[in-house]
């Protein structure tokens, strides 16, 4: 296989500065003219164009036809004996038959185009790379009933009907661009428009473009739009930059949303939402995905990539704006638990496997299989780590300087960092580390206190594991929030220091400790690392109830939890009192945010127990978990009904955080309930579920009946099944609550929904609800006769053909074979080996699979 090293950078030999594009546009057939002026750069070489799968019509330099160009490898290339000419090329592409949804393709009678990472070549020749910006002016021409608006990147400049039928528009965008961000669309589509008027005074113009259908689902990412807008001036002080903004939402999309100059192109999922088909957690994933794409108009687009290396300049530091974005506009502690969670199930197993790679990978063969939890969301950890170090004012002063300064550019990681560093004063030589080492640091920290003179040391200690080609590791700088708590009377013993953490071991003193003291590390999780202690439980539970940092708060009891779960899954003493104590102390305390109380009552996943075990046994763990939470169900009953009744009695559905965070502890209650064994809690979720006036409590309800015996299970399924036949991104919730349920048919129930005649591989969403949700359902995927492992394998071979994106996305759970038993790593290894003797087998796959193998 093609491996491509950043070693190997070199700067583009040829510059685009314009390109004139000239689409004809048809799903069967679609014309592509495309005018490039090119300059050379560098060296003496040919001009290169990339392209996939286009059939070449014809080529003009200079405005004369020529032959002397060959094909190699996919690009076009062209010997040119000046400094700068004129090429044209002419081909043609058939959107309907692209079941990969990379460059031109349909979905749902909507034409439209995917060009990152590496689409834009299957639209026409060109220099595929971020760091060859351009002017581009686009004209479509296209049958006006089928496809009456004709949209693009920048501003509309004119429009016009044709005699036959078709009619034409033609777009400008001035700002020079990566051919990634390049977008069109096409289709019947209705526009929910709205307008912002910026810090400086100008109108933009906004547009949801949707289905006529679904304009009444648009109000909430239009507002969310609005809201990005003034918040990304008044925290980084980014203003928006052409006249119009305009989104479009599609069905078939291989990713959340893409960030195309001036005309984001979404998944559907992302933009539609009523309180009747959309939880309040789809709620708030659109407006993180539309400020993530939105804040990309500076963060990606103003400054771009120079190569896909440096992919976390663009997404590590837009993650990092969308989290602050989202933490402003609801609870703060609830968002970063939600976040550390993410990243726990993501990016902590990716770091810790055969995939793990830094956030500033060294190679690749398949660019967009580094679309990753490490790229985005450990790459966003980075960033935070920066801005805790730096502090707020030094931080912005950084980041002003960084846009400033590179406007217009292809940037790299390190034009980053130098400019935080210059703008700080700060010396960041080995926090680079972050961007080339890959792992989770371990830190241990052992805490000593002399009674007698009052003194407590801190010894702290990191070690950073071997991960695939860094066998050995130099020690990192970890930022590490801190503070001591007296075990006797609560108070604080200290304040709050933040420990640079920079050599393989430190210590840390602390003067006059007058009594016992606990330690609370890693508050706010300011170092995205793995914490060893030898805290107590005892100690676990008084910070669970007593530490003033609300994340170190849940930490305590989530290691508390895991502490007990992780000694019952191996077979040794477990504290179950412990657990149901502290879980009970949490319930009790009124002044606590009832969305906080429901994030920290609830165990640790099964996959996270796992990861705290050597060799991770998925029947103990589950044995184990279920026990805990019938043990909790049952001990806390009464309080568990006290907080379902109260959290119900709350009248009709609203959308704010207060009412966010009542609806999940109702959720959680009622999960509780139903672990407890209660005889009436299968009625009691099913009242829950045909009463809902909103998706949030309908769906809680769903869930817990999906993996319970209850009666009304299977009615409850058909009322959702037959009530929401019609709508897709309800249907995937349908297939998905099945492939979550934690029941013994659960591989039958969904070999049985792989024949469905809803369930298709050729949608991205529906492949993941069912096999990409199977997957993470640690028992039933992890079968010991392998039948899960075999089923995934199967739909992913399938999917391979269709969609090799997508497919090599769901394909890392089979390569965590190291982490079981010897009979289920074998089991996964022959399915992984299957896999890679697939004739036809796509690249994404073959490095997915082969690096997993490895
Ligand atoms: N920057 C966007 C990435 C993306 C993508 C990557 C590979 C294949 C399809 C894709 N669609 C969008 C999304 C983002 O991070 O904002
Ligand atoms: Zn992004």
């Amino acid at each position: 296989p093609h491996v491509t090293r950043r070693a190997d950078y070199t700067p583009p030999e040829w510059r685009v500065p314009d390109i004139a594009l000239d689409f004809d546009l048809a799903p069967e057939a679609t014309r592509v003219r495309a005018t490039l002026s090119v300059e050379r750069n560098a060296g003496h070489g040919p001009l290169r164009l990339d392209g996939a799968g286009q059939t070449l019509l014809s080529v003009k330099v200079d405005g004369l036809a020529v032959n002397d160009w060959t094909i190699e490898n996919d690009a076009l290339v062209l010997p040119l004996a000046g400094g700068a000419h004129v090429v044209e090329t002419e081909v043609e592409i058939a959107p309907d038959r692209n079941t990969q949804l990379m460059g031109l393709y349909a979905s749902g009678g909507i034409l439209c185009t995917q060009c990152e990472a590496e689409g834009f070549r299957r639209i026409t020749y060109f220099p595929d790379r971020p760091d060859v910006l351009s002017r581009y002016s686009v004209r479509m021409t296209a049958d006006k009933a089928r496809y009456p608006v004709l949209l693009a990147n920048g501003d509309p400049v004119a429009q016009g009907d044709l005699d036959d039928g078709r009619h034409w528009a033609e777009w400008n965008d001035p700002f020079p661009k990566p051919c990634y961000l390049f977008a069109l669309v096409a289709g019947d589509l209705a526009c929910n428009s709205g307008s912002f008027v910026t810090q400086s005074g100008r109108t933009v113009q906004l547009g949801i473009w949707v289905r006529a259908a679904d304009l009444a689902k648009t109000h909430h990412a239009l507002e969310a739009l609005k809201t990005s807008m003034a918040w990304d001036e008044r925290v980084y002080g980014r203003e928006y930059d052409l006249d119009v903004f305009n989104i479009v939402a599609v069905d078939d999309f291989n990713f959340g949303a893409m960030e195309n100059k001036g005309l984001n192109v979404f998944n559907s999922r992302y933009i539609l939402a009523d309180p009747d088909t959309a939880t309040d957690y789809d709620f708030d994933a659109i407006a993180a995905v539309v400020a993530h794409e939105y804040f990309h108009n500076w963060s990606g687009n103003r400054v771009t990539c120079r190569d896909w290396f440096q992919l976390s300049l663009k997404e590590g530091f837009t993650v990092y704006r969308d989290q602050g974005f989202s933490a402003d506009q609801g609870s703060a502690a609830v968002k970063r638990i939600e976040d550390v969670r993410g990243l726990r199930a993501a990016q902590f197993p990716e770091d810790a496997g055969p995939l793990a790679h830094p956030i500033r990978p060294d190679e690749y063969q398949e660019i967009s299989n580094f679309y990753t939890a490490t790229i985005y969301n450990k790459g966003a950890e980075v960033i935070r780590m920066l801005a805790t170090m730096l502090g707020a004012q030094a931080f912005r002063a950084g980041t002003d300087l960084y846009f400033e300064r590179f406007d217009g550019t292809a940037a790299t990681c390190e034009d980053f960092v130098a400019s935080l560093e210059e703008a700080s004063g700060i010396d960041l030589t080995q926090f680079r580390r972050w961007y080339s080492q890959a792992g989770t640091p371990r830190v241990k920290a052992q805490l000593s206190h002399e009674t007698a003179g009052g003194r407590a040391v801190l010894t702290l200690s990191q070690t950073v594991p071997p991960t695939p080609g860094q066998p050995v590791k130099a020690p990192m700088v970890l930022p590490l929030r801190l503070k001591l708590f007296g075990a006797d009377t609560g108070r604080a013993l200290s304040d709050e220091r933040l420990v640079l953490l920079e050599d393989d071991v430190a210590e840390i003193a602390f003067e006059t400790v007058t009594e016992r003291p606990v330690l609370s590390i890693n508050r706010g999780f300011s170092a995205p690392v793995v914490i060893e202690t030898d805290r107590s439980a005892a100690d676990l539970a008084f910070l669970s109830a007593h530490d003033d940092d609300p994340f170190a708060r849940y930490e305590a009891m989530q290691q508390l939890m895991l502490d007990t779960l992780v000694a019952a899954a191996s077979g040794m003493h477990a504290d179950q009192a412990a657990v149901i104590a502290a879980i009970e102390t949490t319930l009790d305390n009124s002044a606590l945010d009832p969305a906080f109380i429901a994030e920290a009552v609830l165990l640790p996943s099964e996959s996270f127990v796992g990861d705290q075990m050597a060799v991770v046994d998925p029947d103990a763990i589950f044995r184990a978990r279920e026990a805990l939470r019938r043990e909790i169900g049952r001990a806390l009953e009464p309080k568990w009904r006290a907080a379902y009744a109260q959290a119900a009695a709350t009248g009709g559905y609203v959308y704010s955080p207060d009412a966010k965070g009542l609806r999940r502890m109702k959720t959680v209650a009622l999960g509780y309930i139903a672990a407890s064994g209660a005889a009436d809690a299968g009625a009691l979720a099913f009242a829950q579920f045909e009463a809902a006036d909103n998706m949030t409590d309908r769906q809680g309800a769903l869930t817990t009946l999906a993996s319970s015996d209850a009666a009304e299970r299977v009615a409850a399924l058909d009322i959702f099944y037959n009530r929401y036949s019609d709508n897709a991104l309800v249907l995937d919730k349908w297939f998905q609550a099945q492939a979550l349920a934690q029941r013994d048919d659960t591989l039958a129930a969904v070999e049985d929904l792989a024949r469905h005649r809803d369930f298709t591989l050729a949608n991205p969403n529906r492949a993941r609800s069912l096999v990409g949700a199977f997957s993470v359902n640690q028992r039933a995927f992890n079968a010991a006769d392998g039948a899960g492992y075999r089923f995934v394998a199967d739909q992913l071979i399938a999917l391979d053909k269709l969609n090799p994106q997508t497919a090599a996305k769901l394909l890392p759970p089979l390569g965590r074979w190291r982490r079981y038993d010897a009979a289920r790593a074998a089991l996964m290894r022959a399915e992984l080996e299957r896999i890679l003797a697939t004739p036809g087998l796509s690249k994404d796959m073959f490095e997915q699979a082969s690096k997993s193998l490895a």
